[in-house]
Parts: C-alpha cells; sequence; structure tokens
C-alpha cells in the first residue's frame, strides 16, 4: 500500500497493490479504526528490535575515534546539534546515505536530496533555496568534496546574499560513491576516482564565508557547534576516511565476493580497505 499525496508518484519506485491518495495524516486516520488489536505482538517487536540493533550498531560505529575520522562521526554529531526546524539538503553521494542513516528527522525538520535523478552537486543550491525562502531558519548542506567542487562558485551567491548556509563538506578526496560501485558491484579495481584535495576551509575564507576543519573526531562536536552558531555562511571541512565502505544495509554474497574481486585484481588501496573491513566486522561482533 502506498500512501501519497501525488498521484502520479504511486508506484514509481516499488510495485503496489493499493495506491491511496492523500495526506498521509488523514489517511492513517481513517485506515487505523478499520484494524483490530492483535495480542500476538511479535512481528512488531521483532520489527522494534531490529531497528534498536541498526541504531546502537550506528551509534557505536559513530563513536569511533579513529583517524582518518570516520565519516559517520560528522554525520551523527551534526544530527545531535540540529535544531527542531532545521532544512539540511544532501547530493548524491556516499554522503546521501550517511546522512540519511544517522539524521533521525524531528519537529519541523525538512530533508532533501535528489530523489529522482541523484544528481551530484544539488545540496548547495538546495540550501541556497531553503535560505531564501526561510531565512530564520537553519540551513545546512551536507555534501561530497567531489559535488561541491562542482558548483563551488555558489559560495560567492551565499556571501552576496549573506545567506545563513552552512555547508558540511565530507572531504575524502574521491568520487566516493562511484569507487564503491566499481568495486562492489563490478568487482573492479577503482578506476579514475581520486579528486585532487582541496583545502575547503582555505578556500571558503577566499569567498569570503567562515571557514573552519574538523580532522580529530574528538573535537568534531565542539567545532561542528562553533561552526553552525557562526552567523552567515559557513564551510565547515570534514576529513575522513574514504576506506570507511557506505555497506548497503544488507551487503549480499554477491557484493562481498565483487569486493574480494576487485582486491584480488589489484585494488590500490586493497589492504587498507580489507584492514577497515576486518576491524568493523570484530567491532560488530564485540
Ligand atoms: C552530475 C552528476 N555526475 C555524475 C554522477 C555520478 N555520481 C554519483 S555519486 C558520484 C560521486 C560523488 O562523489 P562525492 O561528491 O565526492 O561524494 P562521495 O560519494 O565521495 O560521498 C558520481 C560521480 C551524478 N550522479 N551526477
Amino acid at each position: 500500500v502506498q500512501i501519497d499525496i501525488d498521484p502520479k508518484k504511486i508506484g514509481l519506485r516499488h510495485p503496489v497493490e493499493e495506491g491511496l491518495v492523500g495526506d498521509c495524516k488523514t489517511i492513517l486516520a481513517a485506515l487505523v479504526p478499520k484494524l483490530s488489536r492483535r495480542t500476538d505482538r511479535s512481528f512488531l517487536e521483532k520489527a522494534q528490535k531490529g531497528v534498536k540493533e541498526w541504531r546502537d550498531m550506528l551509534d557505536q560505529q559513530a563513536g569511533r575515534k579513529d583517524t582518518p575520522m570516520k565519516p559517520q562521526v560528522p554525520a551523527f554529531e551534526l544530527d545531535r546539534l540540529l535544531k527542531d526546524d532545521a532544512i539540511v539538503a544532501t547530493d548524491s553521494g556516499t554522503v546521501t546515505a550517511f546522512i540519511a542513516r544517522y539524521m533521525k528527522l524531528r519537529g519541523d525538520q525538512k530533508f532533501s536530496c535528489s530523489g529522482n535523478l541523484a544528481t551530484m552537486a544539488c545540496g548547495l543550491p538546495y540550501a541556497i533555496a531553503a535560505a531564501v525562502a526561510y531565512p530564520e531558519r537553519q540551513v545546512v548542506a551536507f555534501v561530497g568534496d567531489g559535488a561541491l567542487t562542482m558548483l563551488i562558485g555558489e559560495l560567492a551567491t551565499c556571501v552576496k546574499y549573506d545567506l545563513n548556509v552552512k555547508v558540511v563538506v565530507i572531504k575524502n578526496n574521491t568520487l566516493g560513491q562511484i569507487r564503491w560501485e566499481q568495486m562492489v558491484f563490478l568487482g573492479n579495481p577503482e578506476y579514475a576516482c581520486d579528486l585532487q584535495p582541496i583545502d575547503f576551509a582555505a578556500v571558503a575564507r577566499g569567498f569570503g564565508c567562515a571557514g573552519y576543519s574538523i580532522e580529530d573526531p574528538a573535537k568534531c562536536h565542539d567545532v561542528m557547534s562553533l561552526a553552525l552558531e557562526t552567523p552567515g555562511p559557513a564551510v565547515i571541512e570534514c576529513v575522513v576516511d574514504p576506506n570507511e565502505p557506505p555497506m548497503p544495509p544488507k551487503a549480499t554474497l554477491k557484493d562481498a565476493e565483487n569486493l574480494a574481486k576487485a582486491l584480488l585484481r589489484g585494488e590500490p588501496e586493497g589492504l587498507k580497505i580489507a584492514t577497515t573491513l576486518a576491524k568493523d566486522k570484530v567491532r560488530e561482533m564485540v
């Protein structure tokens, strides 16, 4: 069953048996009285246990203090610092997975990504639009270094109109999503994904924005908090581990087989990736 305010969206992403067009709140209110309460709570409890285990795993992953900092750390810290009416926009890349997992939408928060075309570099323009439409609200773009580089000139727009946009750029010096797709979907070593490292904090200052850089996970919370409180536009560069895999919620055997193939075929960072994966797995088991 898909409930959607827009009839064109019914069945867009997943086959449905019933499409119900309308506002979720109204439709759910109409549906709920048709249900009779089950005495057997096992299905619900199993689902609740699954969510709890998933959240515990995310917390554990975000609590890691190793350097290079894990990308989960800034996503986790940002979520903790967001106001209840914050507007967050993200790009397409591994960043999408990290922020979508860690941002627990609450209050009047809004979250946007490019759900149809999955284009890179939409995060900053979406945030600019949000800051123009809602100048009194906290607005954050959570973006990749590859994507931000494509539209970095828009920082000048933020300065020119004194827009309250905070740009959190996850700097892994690679087109991460493609790199992992090459390995996990195709079984090939990465090819041509490296990015020329950029000092985003210095670049931000060149544009006239405030610029911050975070490398130490222990300082992530405090620096992020300071940066979010800075009036006007600011860039917060988070230097992260490019070898932390953005694994799908359920990795298949085929994914693992492809990754192994990519490593055997000469993935240049193979050893680091294997060590990171092994460490992550051991931590999860412990
Ligand atoms: C305009 C555009 N070009 C290319 C792609 C294909 N693509 C999807 S994600 C991605 C890499 C994103 O890299 P980055 O912004 O550094 O984020 P990361 O994946 O490292 O988190 C690419 C090239 C795309 N979706 N849109």
